[in-house]
């Protein structure tokens, strides 16, 4: 209460006044005002209650309200004339002066539920005030911010250091077992090797990299497949490898191209039960002028074994006492043409010759050979093959 509203030193001797004369019917209201002096953030200040009508004065004594109580946010003198709406008859004006600090907003910053085994990090607004935490397992703290992991409600009082207005609040933290595997992410995966330069012309190794996983669970990289765009006759096969931890590729582009691109294809788990799929891609650029590869399609399988051999026996006939061999080169090759027993024994040379690239034949008297299951052998600089021989008889 403010020492104004208490005495209202200027209504006696108006009071005295009035009581001398005889039209006590005149006597005007007393003015008082009730309120806080001090308050924080708003106040409300109220005349007395009576039949009356109410004037409210502002701290720069422009008029601000006419009911009987006044809201107000600002510091200041506020002041109130009383009228009596029966006689007409006003009060002296009375006044209050308030104090309004500016309020305090509680409020906290954080997660509401975190994994067992992590914690919480539950903060304050910054301000000139002091802080005041209390929680589970008698929990204290005096700081603007906690790190706390234990379940349970966590309430934190404020108090300004100068007006000692306060503000409270409080917020539930929940602690849960976080059993949810997440899959890896490959979103990211790159090669730890984008280009290959040709003319080291071996395999060399690339591995995927940059695949996470967002419990921190570990990730085997498996790879499920390797291509490039170079299909065709100058493409080495295979071109990749699958080694442990990765792949090796080959450096290796057609000279009349535009870089050979290779894809490889992977698929990520994280021994939870979580995979991801991605695939990253290295470039040969066809050479130090153009670093870039064009994609042409990744038409060619790089883990596939080609058949390496250019040499093929197309058939073994034989007949009246003579058996004949059928066989093509793709290119011009030095042939030898044994024929073995089961032994692995060669019994006899049937050719040893240049041949050119195309389809021959040579044929061999098999009359002198004892009875029994053989087989030719074609051995040559672009390849080797063998079939078996019908039994002789
Ligand atoms: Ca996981
Ligand atoms: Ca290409």
């Amino acid at each position: 209460m403010s020492f104004t509203s208490f005495m209202h030193p200027r209504s006696l001797p108006l009071l005295l006044l009035l009581a001398a004369t005889p039209a006590a019917a005149q006597l005007p209201p007393d003015c008082s005002i009730t309120g806080p002096s001090i308050a924080c953030g708003s106040a409300e200040l109220c005349g007395p209650s009576g039949d009356y009508n109410y004037r409210w004065f502002g701290p720069d004594g422009s008029q601000i309200g006419d009911g009987r109580c006044l809201g107000i946010s600002a510091s200041g003198r506020y002041q109130l004339i009383v009228v009596d709406r029966a006689t007409g008859a006003s009060s002296e004006r009375c006044g209050k002066v308030v104090e309004v600090s500016p309020a305090v907003e509680c409020s906290i910053e954080g997660p509401e539920r975190i994994c067992a085994g992590s914690s919480a990090v539950l903060c304050a607004p910054e301000g000139d005030v002091s802080w005041s935490w209390s929680g589970p397992g008698d929990f204290h703290a005096e700081t603007r911010c906690i790190e706390v992991s234990q379940a349970g409600t966590y309430s934190l009082l404020m108090i300004a250091n100068g007006s000692g207005c306060g503000s409270a609040c409080s917020r539930e933290l929940a602690v849960e077992s976080c059993e949810t595997n997440h899959a890896p992410d490959c979103s990211h995966a790159a090669p730890s090797v984008a280009r290959l330069w040709s003319g080291g012309a071996d395999f060399q190794r690339v591995e995927v990299l940059g695949v996470t996983d967002p419990d921190g669970d570990p990730v085997a990289i498996e790879i499920t497949g390797v291509t490039h765009d170079e299909p065709g006759k100058k493409t080495s096969c295979p071109s990749a490898r699958r080694v442990e931890g990765g792949v090796e590729l080959l450096a290796e582009r057609d000279g009349g191209g535009n870089g050979r691109v290779y894809e490889i294809r992977f698929t990520a788990r994280d021994g939870q039960g979580g995979a991801c799929e991605g695939s990253v891609r290295v470039c040969v650029p066809h050479d130090h002028g153009q670093e870039e590869c064009g994609d042409n399609g990744q038409l060619a399988n790089a883990l596939e074994v080609c058949d390496a051999s250019k040499a093929r026996i197309n058939a073994v006939r034989k007949s009246a006492g003579r058996a004949t061999l059928e066989y093509s080169l793709d290119q011009d090759a030095t042939v030898m043409v044994g024929l073995y027993d089961l032994t692995g024994r060669r019994v006899a040379t049937i050719e040893s010759s240049a041949r050119s690239a195309g389809s021959h034949s040579v044929s061999w008297d098999i009359a002198p050979l004892p009875r029994g299951m053989y087989f030719v052998r074609l051995r040559s600089e672009i390849g080797n093959a063998s079939r078996a021989v019908p039994k002789l008889d």
